[in-house]
């Protein structure tokens, strides 16, 4: 019985299900395709990111006597998609068997379904998606500080016996202070491109020029020893100080005391299980506050798995819905970071050199734009899952869908992520740096975020106000002056207009 083992580009993990069991004779199978690259223009950093990484893979298997067989994105016989190249490989190779982990994403899982292969659960995670289930049958709210409690108890992560490390499961509200003026976060470990990386980069540049995003300097970590080597800086020199600036934004400081470890976490250069651990030991061992380390566990054994299992649980039908039914365009400033609204500029200007930006980034700053804006929630998602190298349809869907844009109605969110220009001064340093003001309201001075919300308000008001979180807002709205409430909607308009 000789088995065909098919490792994804997002599945590069040693133990990974495929890859159990592994019998002389056996062949893995990798294939860079076309299809892969372009079904949206990937950001330049992320194809150089991933086929690097599976090329770096590849090798490691092949020095461990692993026959591979890798099939480049050059070689001429080359269909261009998964299913072509795993017909291709079945003839060369005749397997009694093939083998493969379960994908990330739903359009791979139907295409899987021709490939009459044995689909292996991926254990990666801390929940299947039938435990998701499970947890949210019979629930009125998918709420995800529930499920994160029980994944607490399941785990025995930052448990002392039943109860929750330092007597609380969430610490958030320590969580939210803006970087002092004169504090700088650590330079971030960077990785010189080996040849192997320096050939993937010529490849890029040559095939996908058009593609976003800037393609050097390139300092991704693009092995398991460069990623560990990321995360043993970010364990040490990040963490204590993760939880208090967790949701500041500062200019020219993309990373903060982020981990920048969600690429190395989605491709499984790195598990879940292991940077949770390690994690705890720093808190445990005395080097890290408990604010910190719960706040960045909640990230991964919360956050990241509750957002996987609402993918599994509501696909296909979940990317269809339009709950506010947002349909403007994407405005061409998305691409450019040409705008004069700084913190848009920055945001994105961060999105393109580096292919990452920070969570609030994405959900306040580009994210509350989009929601405010009307814009188009598949135009939007395409964007997401594009420029960043972290993106996967499975984690961005949900937060962009989700939590940034509200069109599954409130599935993941209570209520809408809504806020105007006060909250990105309140936590970033951009308002200094911008022609607009965050304290006027109207008006050609007027920061456009803070019509734009009260316009939001308005126009979703049939949609939103039986919503008892809105409620504040809403009361606010109804003692306005009607005069103001036109002057907000003429405004905005003639911006949305513009736009
Ligand atoms: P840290 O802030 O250091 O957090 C640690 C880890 O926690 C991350 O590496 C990530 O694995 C996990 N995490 C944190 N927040 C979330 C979350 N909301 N959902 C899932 N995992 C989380 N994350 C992706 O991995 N891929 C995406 O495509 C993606 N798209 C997003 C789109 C929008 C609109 C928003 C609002 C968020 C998105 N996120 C996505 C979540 C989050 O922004 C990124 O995981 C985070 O910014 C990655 O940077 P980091 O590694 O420095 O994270
Ligand atoms: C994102 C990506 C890209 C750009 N290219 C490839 C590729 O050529 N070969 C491959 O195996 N995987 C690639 N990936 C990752 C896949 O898109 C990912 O495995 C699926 O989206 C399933 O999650
Ligand atoms: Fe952004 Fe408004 Fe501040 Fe300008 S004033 S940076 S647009 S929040």
């Amino acid at each position: 019985m000789t088995a065909l083992r098919i490792v994804l580009g997002d599945q590069l993990t040693r133990n990974v299900a495929a890859l159990r069991g592994l019998a002389p004779g056996d062949t893995v199978l990798m294939m860079e395709v076309v299809e892969e690259a372009t079904y949206v223009r990937h950001h330049k950093q992320k194809l150089v990111f991933i086929f690097s990484a599976m090329r770096h893979f590849a090798e490691d298997l092949r020095r461990d006597g692993v026959a591979v067989d890798y099939v480049r994105l050059d070689d001429p016989a080359n269909t261009g998609s998964f299913t072509g190249e795993v017909q291709r490989a079945i003839a060369r190779h005749k397997p009694s068997r093939i083998v493969v982990t379960a994908p990330g994403e739903w359009r791979v899982a139907e295409m899987m379904k021709g490939w009459n292969a044995e689909i292996l659960e991926d254990d990666r995670f801390f929940a299947t998606p039938a435990a998701f289930a499970a947890w949210a049958r019979g629930r009125k709210q998918l709420r995800m500080e529930f499920f994160y409690r029980d994944m607490r108890r399941l785990s025995g992560l930052l448990m002392d016996g039943e109860e929750p490390a330092g007597g609380q499961w969430n610490f958030d509200h320590d969580n939210r202070k803006s970087l002092p003026k004169g504090e700088r976060p650590p330079e971030r470990r960077r990785f010189t491109p080996d040849a192997v990386t320096r050939e993937v980069i010529d490849m890029v540049a040559h095939r996908f020029p058009a593609h976003f995003g800037d393609l050097e300097p390139f300092g991704w970590a693009v092995t398991r020893a460069e990623a560990l080597e990321a995360l043993d800086h970010f364990i040490s020199d990040c963490l204590p100080n993760f939880g208090d600036y967790q949701d500041a934004m500062s200019q020219g400081n993309a990373f903060l005391y982020h981990s920048v470890i969600s690429p190395y976490l989605n491709i499984g250069l790195l598990t879940p299980a292991e940077i949770c651990a390690r994690a705890e030991e720093a808190w445990r061992g005395g080097k890290a506050p408990l604010n910190a380390v719960e706040g960045f566990i909640r990230q991964i054994l919360g956050w990241r798995e509750y957002v996987r299992g609402l993918y599994w649980l509501k696909m296909p039908a979940y990317a269809e819905t339009n709950a506010l039914e947002a349909c403007r365009p994407l405005p061409a400033f998305y691409w450019t970071g040409e705008t004069e609204m700084n913190c848009l500029a920055q945001a994105i200007g961060d999105t393109k050199r580096h292919a990452y930006a920070h969570h609030i980034q994405r959900l306040m700053v580009t994210g509350n734009f989009a929601l405010l804006a009307g814009l188009a929630p598949k135009e939007v998602e395409a964007w997401y899952l594009l420029v960043y190298a972290d993106a996967f349809e499975w984690v961005e869907l949900p937060n962009t869908h989700g939590m940034a844009l509200f069109a599954d109605g409130g599935i993941m969110a209570s209520k809408p992520y809504a806020a105007s220009g006060a909250y990105i001064d309140r936590m970033s340093d951009y308002c200094s740096g911008c022609r607009y003001r965050p304290d006027v309201k109207l008006g050609p001075k007027a920061c456009p975020f803070n019509y734009l919300y009260w316009d939001f308000l308005i126009r979703n008001e049939a949609k939103l106000k039986a919503n008892p979180r809105m409620a504040m807002p809403y009361r606010t709205l109804a003692k306005m002056d009607p005069a103001r409430k036109a002057d907000i909607t003429c405004e905005a308009k003639s911006f949305l207009d513009a736009l």
